[in-house]
């Protein structure tokens, strides 16, 4: 049968805690895609006349080498050579533009009602950072008081399981698993443990990698299927979890996931130390998809909301 654990930890947990983001820690860890998509931009293209074809040749292969995408580089650099923009300000044309692109949600945070059952359906290739995302995210709403539990969806790999297990215990919050399990029926029986024992958040793993693509899209949507006889689609998010580092393979991701299982918010990680991190304005123009997570590091608090304005501000000030 299926096993349920407690966690009755009581210690503080003890690491430093970047939570709110301070705007200066999203800065240096935004620094190489900030050079990547704008510095190199702005500070190789001076002046005061417009910018020029060669320039324009320049800006559309750097904006390509940030992961913006073909598309999206040549629509931008359509705009700088129809609107004549002077190279003086090219740094407020990119800036508005930008800023336009992400304008695809109203809503920037992942949905939340504290008087109901709030469902995290969490979706991605093996390695994005699935598993270590719903650590940070339980210890998030732990925190804020809320009663969490976590399910071993990911019943491919036995340790799967246990890398769940282990967080659970770090971000002291119950977890629900089964060896072997069918994943969409433990989810089933989640929604009722959730109902019965009163949780309010729910958040489930999933595998990254079945025997082939098409089992893996099946069983997801078998889970997605199962939430949803359960409960409302309102409280339910499903969350895709890109790999910063990994620039436009991500955007070919989230076609697939979005396909599947109607993606609603996405999350990218490790964006600590890559240059792609321009796949958001990507995801944003071609999939009309907010991004409300970034993975800022491996720790349990490395988790940050996303927020328009401080990523154009950490991007261009
Ligand atoms: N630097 C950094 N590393 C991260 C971040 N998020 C996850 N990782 C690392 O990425 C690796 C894979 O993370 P997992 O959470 O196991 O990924 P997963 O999607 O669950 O992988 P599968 O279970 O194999 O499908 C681990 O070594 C994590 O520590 C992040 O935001 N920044
Ligand atoms: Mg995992």
């Amino acid at each position: 049968m299926f096993n349920f654990f407690k966690n009755n930890k009581t210690e503080e947990n003890k690491e430093i805690s970047k939570e709110g983001s301070n705007f200066g820690v999203l800065k240096s860890i935004l620094s190489k895609t900030a050079n990547s998509l704008v510095n190199n931009i702005t500070n190789s293209i001076t002046g005061d006349k417009p910018v020029d074809e060669f320039e324009l040749e320049d800006i559309e292969a750097m904006l390509i080498k940030a992961d913006l995408g073909v598309d999206l580089a040549v629509e931008i650099v359509n705009k700088i050579k129809d609107e004549k923009i002077k190279s003086s300000k090219l740094k407020d044309f990119l800036r508005k533009e930008f800023s336009e692109i992400l304008d695809v949600s109203k809503e920037e945070k992942l949905k939340f009602n504290k008087d109901k059952l709030n469902i995290y359906f969490v979706v991605g290739v093996n390695g994005a950072g699935k598993t270590t995302l719903i650590g940070k995210l339980a210890n998030k709403f732990k925190k804020a008081g809320n009663k969490v539990l976590m399910v071993a969806g990911d019943t491919f790999r036995a340790a799967a399981e246990e890398q769940l297990d282990i967080w659970s215990k770090r971000a002291n919050v119950d977890i629900l698993r089964e060896d072997k399990a069918d994943s969409a029926s433990l989810a089933f029986r989640a929604i009722d443990l959730a109902r019965k024992e009163n949780y309010n958040v729910v958040i489930i793993d999933s595998a990254g990698r079945l025997q082939n693509k098409f089992n893996l899209v099946e069983e997801l949507k078998k889970i997605k299927n199962v939430i949803l006889k359960k409960l409302d689609e309102a409280n339910l998010e499903t969350i895709l979890v890109l790999d910063g580092s990994q620039g436009q393979n991500g955007l070919n991701q989230a076609l697939v996931f979005n396909e599947a299982v109607d993606i609603t918010s996405i999350a990218i990680t490790k964006l600590d130390g890559s240059a792609k991190g321009g796949i958001i304005f990507s995801i944003a123009k071609n999939l009309k998809l907010p991004t409300k997570l970034i993975g800022i590091g491996e720790g349990i608090e490395d988790l940050t909301d996303f927020s328009k304005n401080d990523f154009i501000n950490a991007l261009f000030d």
